[in-house]
């Protein structure tokens, strides 16, 4: 792939060059500076208030009925009132997520140089590869990190030009980590249908229609920041995808918004957190919640997140209520969209300025969703 010029310096580099203050590029507006705080003092007082819920899918097949059942209700309860939640025993192995880790890790600690080889050129619509966001959203706004950004499924979709040759595992890692996210995702796409009432197959036959599930990844990588109480690392936003699938180094970093405050995410060992995207929540007709979420940044260590983003054919899918979750009583609450005209954020939009945090579509948000997975207008 050829090498673009970076349009600013990498997130990175501002890091590294021992600035005691940000540029105002990357401060966010007062209202928002309110509800920033340490990550790691919220991370002390997180079991005073209520948590995302920690789901342990051991049981998901299981040739017990009602061992199996409680096991789905309990996905489904998460799904509804959090849409978020933390997935222990889901069947993927630690010696492959810590692979996945590794290679991450250490393609970001390649000089910037190098990473720049597979640099993405946004201006062209070319959002893979190695990137940060471009101040071309209304407010200016810059997130305090860099990603690699590629689709990784289906095989005939993958650009395997632009994925990284080094570290040697890179390819192999990912690739097998992201045959195993695909099963999950049926899993749970079948897990969510049956709480719907409609046949197990049916999510995922409406997310996919006659294509496949496209899955991207995108590694957020976070740098130390010498102003953390002013920045955010990725702004808030929703998941455009289904499902969306996260891996991270153990940091402290992802809030949600919560039945009206940010509450932090706790480090669970060996878990998965996973999220409900904006097509299922339409799709559901808004049982299933895709929650507002934002990503802060520290002083002391850098954050690493892996994000598998599980999403429908951005021209092929219409989305829009299953006729099954709509009645008199409970009318469509979203109207019909592509994936397409979803990404550009146009009809759908969030923010914690909605009060409660429900997302009801009421298009006073600020989010532009022009990035696969990710509201964010890069
Ligand atoms: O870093 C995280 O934990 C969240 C990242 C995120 O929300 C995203 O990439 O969409
Ligand atoms: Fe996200």
């Amino acid at each position: 792939m050829v090498a673009t010029t970076a349009p600013m310096p990498r997130v990175e580099e501002l890091a590294r060059s021992e600035l005691e203050t940000i540029p105002k590029d990357y401060v966010r507006p007062q209202e928002e500076l309110k509800s920033i705080r340490d990550i790691f003092d919220e991370e002390k007082s997180i079991d005073e208030g209520p948590q995302l819920p920690t789901i342990d899918l051991e049981k998901i097949d299981s040739s017990d009925e009602e061992t199996r059942k409680k096991c789905h209700e309990e996905v489904k309860k998460a799904a509804m009132e959090w849409g978020v939640m933390h997935l222990v025993n889901h069947g993927i192995p630690e010696e492959l997520t810590s692979r996945v880790k590794a290679a991450g890790k250490e393609f970001f600690e390649l000089p910037v140089e190098e990473k720049e080889k597979y640099a993405n050129d946004q201006a062209s619509g070319n959002v893979q590869g190695y990137g940060s966001k471009l101040a071309n959203n209304a407010s200016g706004q810059l997130e305090w990190e860099d990603y690699f950004f590629h689709c990784v499924l289906p095989e005939d979709k993958r650009d395997m030009s632009i994925w990284p040759n080094y570290p040697p595992d890179y390819i192999a890692a990912t690739s097998e980590y992201a045959k195993q996210v695909r099963g999950l995702a049926t899993k749970i796409l079948s897990v969510l249908s049956i709480g719907l009432g409609l046949e197990q197959d049916r999510l995922e036959k409406e997310v996919c229609g006659t294509e496949d599930l496209i899955l991207q990844m995108k590694i957020n990588f976070y740098p130390k920041c010498p102003q953390p109480e002013l920045a955010l690392g990725v702004e808030a936003h929703t998941d455009v995808s289904a499902l969306t699938f996260i891996l991270h180094n153990m940091v402290p970093g992802l809030q949600v918004f919560y039945e009206g405050k940010w509450v932090t995410a706790k480090c669970v060992p060996n878990s998965i957190i996973m999220h409900i995207g904006d097509t299922i929540e339409i799709l559901s007709n808004g049982r299933y919640k895709s929650i507002l979420h934002r990503g802060l940044v520290n002083k002391d260590k850098v954050r690493i997140s892996w994000a598998v983003f599980c999403e429908p054919d951005k021209d092929k899918i219409v989305l829009q209520p299953l006729p099954e979750t709509v009645s008199e009583a409970e009318p469509p609450r979203f109207t019909p969209r592509t994936f397409a005209q979803h990404l550009k954020g146009e009809l759908f939009r969030k923010t914690d300025s909605d009060g409660d945090g429900d997302g009801d579509g009421d298009g006073d948000g600020v989010d532009e969703k022009n990035m696969d997975g990710n509201k964010s207008s890069n």
